[in-house]
């Protein structure tokens, strides 16, 4: 039994995710979760909110709220959500926790007495209207590169360029509007990345199982050389400035950069659960306490790699300290919306609330997965969404109802007894035998849309067995081949029900409860013909209702209509 840590990058706080921020973090993360626990193997999955920087302000502020109760009830809501949707986090906790303040300063300390920490003087826009400093998206105005009239202090939304806030032409505060604005020095803290560009480079070169797509972000930015980043700000929501326990002299009205706390909170998160449930989060974490052992897999949208394979190796390696690090990172293009990115702050497309609003989670868990956006970007339609489930209907949900409709009428309700399994059921056995090697193989190899492939062609082979044996014709003639194939095809779902949970659990609980099997299951054996033989005849089942409703050409209009305003 092995030991598998996984994390999924940390949902920012401000508001509900849409389905593109799903389908390439947390909903993967969980597939392999959900499969890993049913191999045997011990797991813990960690996710959380990404609570601090100004966004959260912002945000807060136009919801009328101060920012501690608009982050408390943003946490709960998408806490919600991801249980709605299936996500069997093992916890999901809040970057702001006590925990994550407590490690974030501790990795601050331990990066500056190694040496990698300095103190500079910061030229930075002042609003003497606001009384305060105006850090990244505090301050606005026309993009310096393109003209854009909106850009923000830190990024131009129009041509993707990073800025700093003084390059900003015509700037005003965001907070009242002002201009009444100048330029002032500030104290701020720099961890020198550049400093640790040989020991992360070296860091890379020995993690050969993280994607392509992955490694090549990492080299983008060390073929470039590693800069140098400010890890505080003038703010006042955030992980406070500390030294020895105390806070900084000169740094008492700032706090820790967003990005310097956010990947700390995977470790913060864990020590969360660890609290609450009395269990050891060093085994996890600490290569000296037991964390050589453990396999981590981090899962992640394309835009934070550079976070995870520069800045967060920056924090770990030069702390000097055995932490537990990535093996294997999992990134992902982008889902499109109708020929362009989903987008929160451009509301453009479907959100996790008005996903479930619409439909059961497993649809959409289907079809983000089917439809990964893992070695390309992929797209979202109606038309494709409704063709996705009408074939999940087909194929699954078709062979679960028909043999256990056909077999309650006939049979009695109870798996039949006699006959002895033949030809066709050996050519069955080897045909799973096959596909399931292969689908066990995509899993673990964290292959998600060809997993998808693989499940729904063991759910082929199944129709492909029924069609052939014909239970139907028969039971007219020979009722005990009928009963043969009644019986292996019951069999067959309740196989079905455990290798297709990681990806569909209600589903997958449904038919395992119509057959009486247990839930959350355990993968199966290479031995199908064992596999196939399971449920002993006479075991009572009952007929689930209908796993999955078609969706209409009217319902698709409809939702066309419905979402047009953002697209
Ligand atoms: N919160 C994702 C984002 O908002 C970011 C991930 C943090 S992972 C430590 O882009
Ligand atoms: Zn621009």
């Amino acid at each position: 039994m092995a030991r598998i840590l996984i994390t999924s990058a940390l949902p920012y706080i401000n508001g509900v995710k849409h389905l593109g921020n799903l389908a390439g973090s947390m909903l993967p993360a969980d597939l392999y979760a959900r499969f890993q626990r049913a191999r045997g193997h011990e797991v813990l999955y960690i996710c959380a909110t990404d609570e601090h920087g100004t966004p959260a302000e912002l945000a807060a502020a136009a919801a009328g709220q101060d920012v501690m109760t608009y982050c408390e009830e943003q946490h709960r809501i998408q806490h919600d959500l991801g249980r709605g949707f299936g996500l069997s986090w093992d916890w999901f906790g809040r970057s702001s926790s006590p925990q994550n303040a407590r490690l974030t300063q501790h990795f601050a300390e331990a990066l500056e007495d190694r040496g990698f920490i300095e103190e500079r003087t910061d030229k930075l826009v002042y609003s003497i209207d606001d009384k305060r400093f105006l850090p990244d998206r505090y301050i606005q105005g026309i993009c310096p590169v393109c003209g854009y009239p909106d850009a923000r202090g830190d990024q131009c939304d129009n041509c993707g360029s990073l800025l700093d806030p003084i390059e900003l032409k015509e700037p005003y505060s965001v907070i009242s509007g002002s201009r009444n604005l100048e330029v002032r020095e500030s104290q701020h803290l720099y961890l020198k990345q550049s400093a640790l560009q040989g020991p992360i480079r070296q860091w890379v070169d020995a993690k050969p199982e993280f994607s392509s797509l992955a490694r090549s972000i990492a080299y983008k930015h060390l073929d470039e050389g590693l800069i140098d980043r400010g890890i505080t700000r003038d703010l006042s929501w955030g992980v406070p400035v500390t030294r020895g326990g105390q806070p900084r002299p000169g740094f008492e009205d700032k706090v820790f950069y967003v990005w310097f706390d956010a990947p700390i909170e995977y470790i913060g998160s864990t020590q969360e659960w660890a609290d609450a449930t009395g269990q050891d989060w060093q085994r996890w974490w600490r290569e000296d306490a037991g964390a050589k052992d453990v396999r981590y897999v981090q899962f992640m949208g394309k835009d934070n790699v550079a976070f995870h394979t520069v800045s967060f190796p920056a924090t770990i390696i030069g702390s000097g300290e055995p932490w537990k690090s990535v093996d294997n990172l999992k990134a992902f293009n982008w889902l499109n919306w109708y020929g362009g990115p989903f987008s929160t702050s451009k509301r453009r497309g479907v959100f996790m609330d008005q996903a479930l609003a619409l439909l059961p989670s497993d649809y959409w868990r289907w079809y983000l997965t089917s439809n990964s956006p893992e070695h390309s970007d992929s797209a979202f339609t109606w038309e494709l969404f409704q063709g996705a489930v009408r074939d999940l209907a087909d194929v699954l949900g078709n062979f679960v109802n028909r043999i256990l409709k056909f077999a309650e009428t006939r049979f009695d309700g109870k798996i039949p007894a006699g006959g002895e399994p033949g030809p066709l059921e050996e050519k069955l056995y080897a045909q799973v035998a096959e596909k399931l090697a292969d689908l066990t193989a995509q899993f673990e190899a964290i292959e998600i849309r060809k997993t998808a492939q693989a499940l729904r062609a063991l759910w082929v082979v199944g129709n492909e067995y029924l069609q052939e044996a014909a239970p139907w014709t028969a039971i007219k003639t020979d009722p005990e081949r009928a009963a043969v194939v009644v019986r292996t095809a019951i069999n067959l779902a309740a196989l079905y029900a455990r290798v297709s949970a990681p990806i569909i659990p209600y589903a997958a609980e449904k038919i395992a409860m119509a057959v009486g099997e247990p839930f959350p299951p355990t993968w199966p054996s290479e031995n199908i013909a064992v596999e196939l033989s399971r449920l002993e005849a006479g075991r009572p089942f009952s007929v689930p209702e209908i796993l999955f409703q078609k969706i209409e050409d009217a319902q698709v209009a409809e939702w066309t209509e419905q979402f047009q305003g953002q697209s």
